[in-house]
Parts: C-alpha cells; sequence; structure tokens
C-alpha cells in the first residue's frame, strides 16, 4: 500500500460522489500515480463499506475485462473484480432513467447463483460448476466515472469497475444442462443486432471468471457466499445507451432479457 488511511477514505468518497450525482471526473491515477493494486481495492472497499453503512446488502460479485473484446475496447489485458450491491440490482423489462447516469453502456453477461460458498486459493471451473445452482443472462449497465470512460486498471478497479446497475432475468438453468462455451449470445440494441459472442468469449470457458474471482477474494481472506450473484464479465463489447433505447440479450438455451432507458 502505498496510500494512507485518510486518502483512501477521501478517494473513495471522491468516486462514490461523482457516481450518486452522476458527474464525471478525472481518472485518479493522473493524481495519485503511486498508486498500487492494493490500494485501488481498498478504495473499492472502502465504496462498499459506505453504502453498506447506509443499508446496503453486498447480493454478489462480478468480473470484468473477461474478454479479448473487452479487453481490446478499455486497453488493458488483466480481469479485474467488483461487488454488486442490492441498489445495482434493477427487474428485467425495468426502466433505467438515463439521468441518473453519466455516459452508461450495456454489456451481456453469463450470471452464476451459487448455491454453496466458494473460497480460493485454488478455485478452479470444476469447484465453480460443483457450487453453481444456476446461471442466468445478465445484462450488466456501466457508468465509469471517469470521463470518456478512459482509465487504467487501477483507477477503474478503484471506481468498482464502472458497476451501475444490472438486471438477471430469462431461464434459469442448471450448468449441466447447457454447455457454457458455445451458448450463443446475441445483444440487440433497438431490435437491430449490436453484438453477438458465445460463452468461450469469456476466458475460454465463463466458469474460470468466476474461479479467478474466487482466488482473488481468497488471496484477501474473503470468499463468495452461497446464494451470490456473480457476473463473469461482459462477453461482448459494451454497447453505449441513452434516453429512448432499448436493448435485448437473447441467450441460447436461456432466453432473452430486456432493459429500456427512459
Ligand atoms: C470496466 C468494467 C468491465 C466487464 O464486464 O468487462 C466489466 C469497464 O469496461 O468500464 O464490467
Ligand atoms: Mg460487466
Amino acid at each position: 500500500m502505498n496510500l494512507d488511511a485518510k486518502t483512501i477514505a477521501q478517494l473513495a468518497e471522491h468516486l462514490e460522489t461523482a457516481e450518486l450525482q452522476a458527474r464525471d471526473v478525472t481518472k485518479i491515477t493522473d493524481d495519485f500515480p503511486g498508486m498500487d493494486w492494493d490500494d485501488a481495492y481498498a478504495i473499492q472497499d472502502e465504496i462498499l463499506r459506505r453504502k453498506q453503512a447506509r443499508g446496503a446488502r453486498l447480493v454478489g460479485y462480478k468480473a470484468g475485462l473477461t474478454s479479448h473484446a473487452k479487453m481490446r475496447q478499455m486497453g488493458v489485458d488483466t480481469p479485474c473484480f467488483g461487488f454488486l450491491v442490492d441498489e445495482f440490482c434493477v427487474p428485467e423489462g425495468a426502466e433505467i432513467p438515463a439521468g441518473a447516469l453519466i455516459h452508461p453502456k450495456v454489456e451481456p453477461e453469463i450470471a452464476f447463483i451459487l448455491k454453496h460458498p466458494l473460497r480460493g486459493p485454488g478455485c478452479h471451473a470444476g469447484a465453480v460448476l460443483a457450487a453453481t445452482e444456476c446461471i442466468m443472462p445478465g445484462i450488466e449497465v456501466i457508468d465509469s466515472r471517469y470521463r470518456d470512460f478512459k482509465f487504467d486498471l487501477k483507477s477503474v478497479i478503484a471506481d468498482n469497475t464502472s458497476a451501475a446497475r444490472f438486471a438477471i432475468g430469462g431461464r434459469a438453468v442448471p450448468v449441466d444442462r447447457t454447455d457454457l462455451r458455445t451458448l450463443g449470445v446475441v445483444l440487440e440494441k433497438n431490435g437491430q443486432v449490436a453484438a453477438t459472442a458465445a460463452g468461450a468469449a469469456v476466458l475460454g470457458n465463463p466458469a474460470v471468471a468466476v474461479a479467478m474471482l474466487a482466488n482473488h477474494l481468497g488471496a484477501r481472506g474473503l470468499e463468495i457466499p452461497a446464494g451470490s450473484i456473480v457476473l463473469s464479465g461482459g462477453v461482448t463489447e459494451a454497447i453505449a445507451v441513452e434516453a429512448g433505447d432499448h436493448v435485448t440479450l437473447h441467450l441460447h438455451d436461456l432466453g432473452s432479457l430486456s432493459l429500456r432507458f427512459a
């Protein structure tokens, strides 16, 4: 750690205020170039602590930048991890007020719902499948608090990996009923196909992303609790949306899920 506790708390407040007021800020590594990975996750932890102190409930975790499409789009080469609280969760079909967000983008996600906890180190895709109750289609709405969605990995980790809203819906399917790698993904915006891919775009198998998350948390003395929702990472590049848009995700075998922006 290179930053002291006071600076971590100030940066967490700075980024969470940007989120709550839907105002963009410059990336924090511009002002704190010496910030390290532990500092970045400590800022993210402090944002979670602030939300929990106001009554928010931790409902799961997310892996991000787990597909080449996303890594290429954002110019980074390593996955990152964030948290999900109940206030990010919207029902399937919901209308999301775009004015509460800075510059939202949507991405198709394969969501894992766990029946058993997962704890690293040593977690692998097999352990993830054994611990998973079902998988479901998910749409994540990301909204980087950084100007023009431009950041480096440490800045985006501190900003809880751009997490803003998410919905899960469609059909819940046990993991042994489908092949996670060949699961076809079609994302439509306003009735037009905007992006397509298959599950294998996420690290060869999205269960690998969940295992990486468990290993990341394990290294920090944490686990993914039973009952958690885990978003395994955008399967395609993220698509910008604005008021008036509607998006639908079709996941082969798992049905469809839509969101609207007003
Ligand atoms: C970082 C968040 C990435 C994903 O699924 O790749 C993410 C970003 O692209 O702003 O949630
Ligand atoms: Mg995502």
